[in-house]
């Protein structure tokens, strides 16, 4: 039949459309058979096998019957038979040509356009005697084509293929035949194809699902549990379901690999040397953190390299560290009472946070040093906060003995500081205490008194009288509880208290001043004043200081009014009084009481100011500055920093100042003023000044090195990131500086925190003299209506007014520089102009605490800012108050933000001073006229009155509303104030 040939074009096209489904299991493809496909056919004469050969050689195996022209066709075509194996159903593709009867002439009523089939289920194949029975074959459909031939516009006909798939099953043998029944078409049966549909194995989440028939039943599905892979373990059991089609539906659980492994291309690997992984989870391997490896693969952990640790807690992923340096610049600084030892972070924390400090202390009879010499200091000694386990950098140690010498080491602790071997890095300091010795004051006498003064002599100690500079006498009536005292200084042992109220005991206490410092107190004593008839003349020939005190608020004034005169706090009046020949010599030395007193000269004092830089300051080889680099830049030129070497071939870190070219001979004057004036300071809070350079060109200031630059931009730097007590720490510093510049009688109009420098070791110092040079030089510095140039915002009201600068103006700007470190760097009056600081200043406005600052330190602030500046404190009481709070932190913990009630209206803020009296208080408030009306009704002290009501007040007298409501309102401040004194241990 010429069918055959016509087919064969036909086959190629129907091979490549044949795509392999991995969800079918091929049972029977004919066109995959390669040999003799064999099948049968009855009758013989029925169907007809026509195998061609394709282009690459492989066989077409095609069935093909057109028996149209005769009636009752029934040929039969069966196929080999069939191995189930897993299917329970299975799918029959099959691939034909049927042609059209209405295409064949003559053939109506004998041709056929359908075929059947059918199949036989058995276990194994029939042999080959086994007769073919198509009574035993089940029928599963009649076939039809769905396109046959079709007629082109030219005339030629086009075969169409069909493909039609039948479901056959279940089936449950262990094979089963196929059968194709013709009942007269034209029909070529171009490949047969027979399958079951499975879900593959696949690896899903880390889990391997295997192989998976699907249900017969096509709406349910079969579970399938997932093993998981190698290196990998289950978090919840995976699993899948297999769905009709073959498809895996549904993933759910997971497996994760394993420590040491890592998920890639679904599988778990392990992790390279140099990485690993600690936990079991679908993270990638880590690489080892700093200083620690991984040898071989799947690592779970690095481990440290030698001479690093990892502490019991840190997570594997942190890097391995290991015990810090020692720490670095161990400082002392030693009172009376308290022996201060503060250090900066080691150079090398280990890599770690959680740095401490513990302080050891020895104590050495002998030679410092001498280790055979030294045992465990006492137990006695304490130190606050604590002596192990510190996380600031600085202790307090208290209840220390005279006249030995301690040596503490600090060393730096963190996490593994246990783990490491071998001795730790400390730093050493030895200090000898007796810098601050014994009162040096023995018995006091009453040599006589009056009604209203008594006069005391005392023996000087024994030892060293010589290097007494002063005595201090404290005094307050015994009645009052020292609620008030008054005190005053004498340079012989010997001394007339005036001014005192008859027939009434007073208590008196006395210490000396030696060039490093002030002695404990002695003991008390106590005399009384004679009654108002016992009066009796003083011995003018013993008194050298005679000093009018009174307990009252007004009386302390004039004491310190006239303190100030004598001391020379005013340079005003003292330069008046120098004589022309005097002009080498200091102003104080003319007219000072107390010769043994180092004082400040004032370089114009001097007809030839050369001659004052000769005087105060050392001139430099310029060989022996090496400048490294610049660092800013002054009024008069460059500011370098650099290095001096000294007479013992070290170098020292030095700041120079540079003066630049071309200079008139004024500047150069004002220039070198400043190291005229810091050439006369030796103290560890105001700047050092190495030397001058004025023989060469440039002319240079050589002071020493203060590694943080100046404060302000130091604390905007850092903003935040000390503790209280190192801000305080730093207060005290300037107000020690101040203390020393101030006894010197030395104005310095510019205090501020950007002229205050700041060295490694956190230490302040008071820097930028010249008085008036330094205001021109000064950006804040703005003309006033008097026509003069004052920072306005750090200056008190009387200096701006009318020129009053005075150390208490000083305190005024100290006040400001308290709370330009209390805020960091804040700016004083924010964006407020210059006039409205001084108007609100004038109404009463003070500035606010700054955000997280202590009760006790706003305090002092308005302490400072007090408007009558005999009521502003002296800078010593400041270094005394602040010892007082840095020995009791706790003291420092109620917060402004703590104490809301507390009052900020500009009448009654800044009203009170720290010490007071009722007198001083009423006076304060301007009601001085009722001072009488309180003691009277028995309101003597300052707790009492804290506790009185409207009712009491008027009770007492006070009869005009406005009055009673300014004093109620004050008590209310008073109250909180005492409540604030006393959380914070203050004893006043
Ligand atoms: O804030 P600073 O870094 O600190 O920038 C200024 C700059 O020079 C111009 O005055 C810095 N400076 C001044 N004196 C010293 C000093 N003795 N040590 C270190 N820096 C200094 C100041």
């Amino acid at each position: 039949m010429s069918f055959g040939r016509k087919y064969c074009l036909l086959f190629l096209l129907v091979r490549s459309i044949m795509s392999d489904h991995t969800n079918q299991v091929v049972l029977l493809d004919t066109t995959a058979v390669l040999g003799e496909l064999d099948w049968r056919t009855y009758p013989v004469n029925g169907w007809d096998a026509i195998t061609e050969m394709d282009e690459q050689n492989r066989p077409i195996h095609t069935f093909q019957v057109c028996n149209v022209m005769e009636p009752n066709q029934n040929n039969w075509l069966r196929s080999n038979w069939i191995q189930r194996q897993a299917a329970q159903k299975v799918f029959v593709e099959l691939r034909f040509t049927l042609r059209d009867c209405n295409s064949i002439p003559w053939v109506s009523g004998t041709c056929k356009e359908t075929f059947n089939l059918f199949y036989l289920e058995t276990d194994q194949p029939h042999s080959a005697t086994t007769r073919f029975l198509p009574a035993d074959y089940a029928k599963v459909d009649t076939i039809a084509a769905d396109e046959s031939f079709t007629q082109t516009d030219l005339g030629d006909r086009v075969l169409r293929l069909n493909t039609e798939v039948r479901e056959v099953g279940p089936v449950t043998r262990k094979g089963f035949y196929l059968a194709f029944q013709d009942v007269g078409a034209c029909i070529a049966l171009v490949s047969v194809k027979v399958f079951y549909k499975r879900c593959p194995s696949t690896l899903r989440n880390l889990a391997a699902f295997p192989d998976t028939v699907p249900r017969v039943d096509s709406s349910s599905l079969v579970e399938v549990r997932g093993a998981c892979v190698e290196n990998a373990e289950e978090r919840d059991t995976p699993k899948l379901y297999c769905g009709a089609d073959g498809d895996w539906l549904v993933p759910l659980g997971l497996c994760v690999c394993s420590l040491g492994h890592e998920e890639t291309d679904g599988v778990c690997q392990a992790c390279r040397p140099g990485f690993y992984k600690a936990f079991a989870g679908n993270t990638k391997c880590s690489k080892c953190p700093p200083h620690s490896s991984s040898h071989d693969q799947a690592g779970t952990i690095c481990h440290c390299d030698k001479g690093f640790y990892r502490a019991a807690k840190d997570p594997s992923s942190m890097a391995c560290t290991r015990s810090p340096s020692a720490p670095r610049n161990l400082i002392s600084l030693i009172n009376e009472t308290a022996l201060f030892l503060t250090w900066s972070a080691p150079s090398d924390s280990g890599g770690r946070k959680d740095l401490t400090y513990n302080v050891l202390c020895h104590r050495c009879s002998g030679a410092p040093g001498g280790e055979e010499d030294c045992e465990p200091c006492d137990a006695d000694l304490r130190f606050v906060p604590r002596p192990l386990g510190i996380t600031g950098t600085s202790v307090a140690v208290l209840d220390f003995a005279k006249h030995v010498n301690y040596t503490f080491y600090v060393e730096a602790v963190n996490g593994v500081s246990s783990l490491g071997q071998g001795s730790r890095p400390l730093a050493n300091i030895t200090v000898t205490t007796d810098q601050a010795g014994p009162s040096l004051v023995g018995v006091v006498r009453k040599d006589w008194a009056s009604d209203n003064s008594i006069a005391l002599s005392w023996l000087e100690g024994e030892q060293q009288p010589n290097a007494i500079l002063d005595y201090e006498i404290k005094y307050y009536e015994k009645e009052q509880e020292q609620l008030s005292y008054s005190s005053t200084r004498t340079k012989t042992p010997r001394a007339v208290v005036t001014g005192l109220k008859p027939s009434t005991v007073y208590v008196f206490r006395l210490r000396s001043r030696t060039a490093t410092g002030f002695t404990a107190y002695s003991n008390t004593f106590e005399f009384s004043t004679g009654d108002e008839n016992s009066g009796m003349a003083a011995d003018q020939g013993h008194v050298l200081v005679v000093v009018t005190a009174a307990v009252g608020g007004f009386s302390l004034l004039v004491i310190l009014t006239l303190f100030f005169l004598i001391t020379g706090r005013c340079q005003g009046y003292i330069k008046a009084k120098i004589k022309s020949e005097d002009k080498r010599r200091g102003p104080f030395q003319n007219v000072v009481p107390f010769p043994g007193i180092k004082t400040y000269v004032d370089p114009d004092t001097y007809e030839d100011p050369t001659q004052a830089v000769h005087e105060f300051t050392k001139q430099i080889d310029p060989s022996r500055i090496c400048i490294e680099r610049v660092i800013g830049a002054g009024e008069f030129g460059e500011v370098c920093s650099g290095r001096l070497r000294t007479a013992g071939q070290t170098e020292t870190p030095v700041a120079i100042k540079t003066l630049k070219g071309g200079y008139m001979e004024r500047q150069r004057r004002d220039f070198l003023r400043e190291a005229s004036i810091m050439g006369q300071f030796d103290n560890p809070n105001v700047i050092r000044l190495e030397g001058v350079v004025t023989k060469s060109r440039p002319v240079m200031i050589v002071v020493e090195y203060m590694e943080n630059g100046s404060l302000d931009s130091f604390l905007r730097k850092h903003d935040g990131q000390f503790t209280v007590i190192q801000l305080v720490g730093m207060l005290r510093g300037i107000a020690s500086g101040m203390t020393y510049l101030s006894d010197m009688g030395y104005v310095h109009r510019d205090l501020a925190a950007r002229n205050i420098l700041v060295n490694e070791a956190l230490v302040c110092k008071v820097s930028d003299f010249g008085l008036s040079r330094v205001l021109e030089d000064d950006p804040e510095a703005a003309y006033t209506t008097t026509g003069g140039k004052i920072p306005i915002r750090w200056t008190a009201p009387e200096a701006i007014a009318y020129r009053k600068f005075s150390s208490a103006s000083d305190a005024w700007s100290y006040g400001i520089v308290m709370w330009e470190v209390m805020s960091y760097g804040e700016r004083p009056y924010w964006e407020m102009s210059n006039q409205d600081v001084i108007l609100s200043i004038e109404e009463g406005y003070r500035l606010p605490a700054p955000m997280g600052c202590p009760v006790a330190l706003h305090q002092l602030m308005l302490h400072c800012w007090q408007k009558e500046r005999g009521q502003r404190p002296y800078f010593s009481d400041v270094v005394s108050f602040l010892d007082k709070l840095i020995r009791n932190p706790s003291s420092l913990m109620t917060l402004v933000d703590h104490v809301h009630s507390f009052p900020e209206s500009p009448e009654v803020m800044p009203h009170y001073p720290l010490f007071i009296s009722i007198g001083d208080w009423l006076d304060s408030i301007k009601m001085s006229q009722y001072k009488s009306n309180f003691l009277a009704a028995g309101f003597t002290t300052l707790d009492s009155v804290s506790a009185m009501t409207l009712e009491d007040v008027r009770r007492i007298g006070v009869s005009l509303i406005g009055h009673q409501r300014r004093i109620v309102s004050s008590i209310q401040t008073l109250r909180l104030q005492l409540l604030s004194d006393q959380h914070n241990g203050f004893h006043v």
